[in-house]
């Protein structure tokens, strides 16, 4: 099998829903020598896209979502000693968040994993994170930097709340505001006024490097 084969394998495996089977495909993939960030943006990312469609169709529903989230995270496993393997340190500290309202987690934590294996201190708040806390760790942890998912577009108004508590602390030129996640855009960034987009978990990584 060639490299597009297996890891249509691990796409098909997240659409499937095959917690039990999706591991096995991700580890046939990087056996059979696919890269392992093709297997995660080509194989699981993809197959969770396709499973939002689904869901949007009305051909799956809330629980097939939360199920798709489980078959992601059990597709990470084998995946993650690959994209974390890093010996370099001490390239700033970043806070990480979920804004308030939403409770999508998967890309924010691989954004986190990606960060911390090359080099960043990451405080990760978690998800549903109130403005407040925000601007609370930024200011305790001393970061540079501010990374914000968001994964509904309704939610919006508190990405904006957060960056205007961070202006209003005082804080907002002291540290660079980046967001990504599946409904935002570089357009939204720039309209938030935040200082870049990350398309996904590598490009917030390029870019955060960029800022320190
Ligand atoms: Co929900 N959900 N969900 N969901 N869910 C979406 C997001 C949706 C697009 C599905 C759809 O309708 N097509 C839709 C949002 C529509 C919109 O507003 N635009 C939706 C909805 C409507 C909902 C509920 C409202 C459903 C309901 O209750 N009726 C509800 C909301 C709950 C809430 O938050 N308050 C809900 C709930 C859930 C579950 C809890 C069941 C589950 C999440 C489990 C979890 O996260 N622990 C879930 C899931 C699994 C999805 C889909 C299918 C997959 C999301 C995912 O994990 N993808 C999703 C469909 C889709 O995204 N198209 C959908 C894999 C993940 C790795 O990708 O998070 O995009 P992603 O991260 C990427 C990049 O975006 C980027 O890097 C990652 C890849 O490298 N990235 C960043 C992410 N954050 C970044 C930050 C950065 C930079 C890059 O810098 C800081």
């Amino acid at each position: 099998m060639n490299e597009h084969d297996v890891i249509k394998g691990v796409l098909e495996s997240v659409v499937d829903l095959d917690i039990d089977g999706v591991s096995e495909q991700v580890r046939a993939a990087l056996k059979a020598g696919a890269d392992p960030r093709a297997v995660l943006n080509g194989g699981l990312g993809a197959g969770m896209r396709i499973v939002g469609e689904r869901f949007q169709a009305g051909e799956y529903f809330l629980t097939e979502l939360l199920l798709a989230g489980e078959v992601m995270k059990a597709g990470l496993v084998p995946l993650e000693p690959l994209l974390t393997k890093t010996d370099i340190q001490g390239k700033g500290t970043v806070v990480l968040a979920t804004v308030k309202g939403d409770i999508h987690d998967l890309g924010k934590n691989l954004v986190g994993m990606m960060l911390r294996s090359s080099g960043f201190e990451v405080i990760d708040l978690g998800s549903n994170v109130a403005s407040q806390r925000i601007v609370e760790a930024v200011r305790q942890h001393r970061a540079k930097i501010v990374g914000l998912s968001m994964l509904l577009t309704p939610m919006v108004v508190s990405l904006r709340s957060t960056i205007e508590d961070l202006a209003r602390a005082g804080l907002r030129d002291q540290v660079k505001v980046i967001i990504g996640g599946a409904c935002t855009t570089p357009g939204l960034a720039k309209e938030m006024g935040c200082d870049g987009h990350g398309e996904d978990a590598m490009a917030a990584v390029l870019l955060c490097e960029k800022f320190v």
